[in-house]
């Protein structure tokens, strides 16, 4: 039987980029049901193209589908974290209007819903009978023999909003948007400019407050037109690869947090950080030569202000040679390094991908005889040039080269680094320029041959497929490599590119990004995307990396970036000085103030990272995603959560002293400063004067903070205060370990369990198994959001006097004896 043709243009979405020209394809459709077989956990359809069509349900609410023009390929995914086992389906044959039925036999199971003609098509159910998605029976699934690419389109409600993707410099919400998907090295990138550094086809859709995922695990360059071609659709599809991907359904509730939980149980989690990375991070291009890092680490000190890390940026090689010192500039790096621990700096240095073409140094002379570089189509050793020169490129694709690069980190280790950051592993190349050729900043030739060739670990394969898996199998490298060096210690590795997946070995910054209000606004809706699109350890480089911000813009930034995971000031080469003293005494006490905030709420922000790794729930979070059935959260991309339970809101406009903050619907909150209450559903303008980050908790949520402390060795002992917002009875946890290593698996962690119940707060710490170094008691409790003093307060039945009431924050202060309390009550 002839299946029906049906050939279509692309038609091509326009980006700033001009360079994600995706060539037209000639496309064959899929064409109708030929045979459908099954296995215990997998349905196949063979169709009359020669397609193979394969179903089968990871969970009861997660769908997996591969479409492959011929005979699948061997299952084989870097994104995917541990071989999965399918459920057991149950299918139905045919009915009389050609319809299969197939699910699993959970008592509330997705469903699928296989149209066998005139073209194979797929709908999903979610266990509650539900429509997630349907395939759009105008494009069903297409390939072209032609070039190999394949795409398939869906039907989209037009009110239906799309978030996540990965790194994008787009609004919040990416409907009627098209995106690339293709690792790029885009310094000062504009907004809209797309791709950037790291590409992640993920998405969670919401529609009439019900959410759905999906990912398309596919590494060659894909698409995703998310009704900007159409409205009435969406497409997504690559240039080669198979049509694989995976439908969250969001189980019963349909929510966003389920959906990204499923997700990141599939592609993984990140696990705990070094209690040490989540403190204050100062770098520049480049703090060089080493009596400048010296000074920079004593000005902290001396300033009294907070700050754990330095970074080490480029300059500190010999010749931009990686795993080397430049004999000048760092001439005793032991020392340094030494000397900066006194001082409670930690170090990490930049480790590039590049390694120098030169016979008299050993590392590339080591990594040519084991044959672990990239080669190009003929066969030999790729070469471009990068900062050192032209270079050779270890192929990470390939567990030989991942090892041998991996293990270099430990003369680095032995030095006393303590982290490291994967720069250029998009990878970023630089092209040679022709004089009748203009220079492009975002040079598509900025990267490997399309033709080079890699391992692809044990599937060999071209660049085009698994460039953009380059860059998180070298932050793969780095992990592992020092984990193995260090099993007793949490690695941090710090990369630019990525792929769905690099959450399990990385922190992940937005590269090059501009000091502009512009560029500050864009944080928010980039940060918190990438958060939900399963990579939690995100920042953005605060002042912004190229050119100079003023204090005003520096000190906004600062404050905006404090309560976002990954905080780090960078700068480009040859900018302004950037440390928190450079704009002068009050903005130096301003800043300080910031980075102390920051410090003050290190235990609520580290058992948020904690429970990322126990169950993938975001640490910082757009509104939408807590409060999906309040439709004015869903384009609000000026505010964020960081948790649950606190409302950050930013200054992102120049001279601004106060601002508008919208409250979601269903949680009452009380301002940080003032004790102020706003219910929920409500707008209010609020006051910002330059010293306040405007900051809400939400009633019913006790977080846990402690005095501000000049670096994380610090926090060993010091008793906790515990913020109560009071107006709504709520269940809180905090999480505490050691800091490093992994005890914490075997048990050697501490957690206490909060509920607040009316006007009574009870306490309940699970002991530890093993008394951990850095057990911090709850010393007081304070409650927010009082308007007078209570009549009494007691512990336990006791009465208590200890306590003070400061009216003008509306905070009552209360000292505790201990984490076991059965109920601390006020009477008002
Ligand atoms: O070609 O190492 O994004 O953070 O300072 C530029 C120098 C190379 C780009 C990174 C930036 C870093 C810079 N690097």
């Amino acid at each position: 039987m002839r299946h029906d043709k049906l050939v279509h243009v692309l038609l091509l979405g326009c980006t700033l980029a001009g360079a994600n020209r995706d060539a037209p394809a000639a496309w064959s459709t899929v064409g109708p049901l030929a045979e459908a077989t099954a296995t215990s956990d997998q349905a196949r359809f063979a169709t009359a193209s020669g397609a193979i069509v394969l179903v089968s349900f990871i969970t009861a609410d997660v769908v997996h589908v591969r479409m492959s023009p011929g005979e699948p390929g061997r299952e084989m995914s870097y994104a995917i974290a541990a071989p999965q086992h399918p459920l057991a389906i149950t299918m139905r044959d045919a009915d009389a209007d050609g319809r299969i039925v197939l699910s699993t036999q959970a008592a509330r199971s997705a469903r699928v819903i296989i149209q066998t003609r005139p073209q194979l098509a797929i709908t999903v159910f979610d266990g509650k009978g539900g429509l997630v998605l349907a395939d759009d029976a105008a494009r069903p699934m297409a390939m072209d023999p032609a070039t190999a690419a394949i795409e398939v389109s869906k039907q989209r409600d037009t009110s239906e909003l799309y978030y996540g993707f990965g790194e994008k410099a787009m609004p919040l919400s990416r409907h009627q948007q098209y995106l690339t998907m293709w690792n790029s090295d885009t310094p000062k990138y504009a907004p809209g400019l797309d791709p950037l550094y790291q590409d992640i086809p993920f998405f969670i859709a919401l529609r009439q407050g019900a959410s759905y995922g999906l990912f398309f695990d596919n590494t060659y360059r894909s698409y995703f037109d998310m009704g900007k071609t159409d409205p009435a659709r969406y497409t997504f599809g690559a240039s080669g690869g198979e049509l694989d991907y995976y439908v969250f359904t969001g189980g019963d509730s349909r929510s966003p947090a389920n959906v990204l939980r499923d997700y990141s149980a599939l592609t993984g989690r990140t696990p705990l950080p070094p209690l040490w990375s989540l403190g204050y991070q100062q770098s520049r291009y480049s703090y060089t030569p080493d009596a400048r890092v010296r000074e920079i680490g004593h000005e902290f000190r001396a300033r009294h202000i907070p700050a754990d890390v330095i970074h080490l940026d480029i300059d500190y090689m010999d010749g931009y040679r990686v795993f080397t010192w430049s004999p000048k500039d760092f001439s005793e790096p032991q020392k340094l390094i030494g000397d900066l621990a006194t001082v409670h700096f930690k170090v990490v240095t930049i480790v590039d991908p590049g390694v120098k073409v030169d016979l008299n140094y050993p590392i590339y002379r080591d990594g040519r005889e084991r044959g672990v570089y990239v080669r190009n189509a003929a066969g030999d050793e790729l070469h471009a040039a990068v900062w050192p020169g032209e270079c050779a490129f270890p192929d990470f694709t390939d567990a030989a080269a991942r090892a041998w690069f991996g293990s270099l980190y430990g003369a680095f280790l032995d030095l006393g680094v303590a982290g490291f950051w994967n720069d250029m592993n998009e990878p970023a190349t630089f092209p040679p320029q022709r004089s009748d050729e203009p220079i492009l900043a975002h040079d598509p030739g900025k990267t490997f041959a399309l033709d080079a060739r890699h391992a692809g670990d044990g599937a060999p394969g071209t660049h085009a497929r698994y460039h953009n898996v380059y860059g998180m199998q070298m932050a793969r490298s780095t992990f592992e490599g020092i984990a193995k060096l260090r099993p007793e210690r949490r690695p941090l590795v710090l990369t630019r590119a990525g792929y769905s997946g690099v959450q399990r070995y990385a922190a992940v910054w937005t590269g090059d990004n501009v000091a502009s209000w512009e560029h500050l606004a864009l944080t928010i809706p980039m940060l918190t995307n990438l958060s939900i699109s399963g990579v939690p350890f995100v920042g953005a480089d605060i002042g912004g990396y190229a050119g100079s911000p003023s204090a005003e813009l520096y000190a906004r930034w600062l404050q905006a970036a404090s309560l976002t995971p990954f905080f780090r000031t960078h700068a480009e080469i040859g900018s302004a000085d950037r440390e928190p003293w450079s704009y002068g005494p009050e903005f130096e006490r301003i800043n300080r103030a910031t980075i102390e905030l920051r410090y003050r709420l290190l235990p609520y922000l580290y058992t948020l990272f904690a429970e990322h790794e126990a169950n993938g729930d975001a640490v910082l979070r757009p509104l939408w995603f807590e409060y999906p059935a309040d439709v004015r959260t869903y384009l609000l991309d000026d505010q964020f959560l960081l948790g649950r339970d606190l409302l950050v809101a930013p200054v992102l406009v120049s001279g601004a002293v106060q601002r508008r903050v919208y409250f979601p619907q269903g949680d009452a909150w009380i301002d940080w400063w003032n004790g102020a209450r706003h219910q929920g559903g409500t707008f209010a303008d609020v006051a910002a004067p330059l010293d306040r980050l405007p900051l809400f908790v939400r009633a019913g949520a006790a977080v846990p903070v402690q005095p501000a402390i000049e670096h994380t060795d610090q926090m060993s002992g010091v008793p906790l205060t515990l913020l109560v917002a009071l107006g709504a009875d709520g269940h809180s946890h905090l999480f505490q370990d050691a800091g490093d290593g992994y005890g914490y698996r075997n048990g050697e962690s501490r957690n206490v369990q909060i509920a607040l119940y009316r006007n009574a707060l009870s306490l309940r710490a699970e002991s530890a198994r093993s008394a951990s170094r850095r057990v911090q008691r709850i010393g007081f409790v304070e409650f927010l959001g009082l308007d007078a003093a209570p009549k009494r307060v007691s512990i336990d039945g006791r009465i208590v006097r200890d306590f003070s009431f400061d009216a003008a924050t509306r905070r009552l202060r209360v000292g505790t004896s201990g984490d076991n309390v059965r109920e601390i009550l006020l009477e008002r």
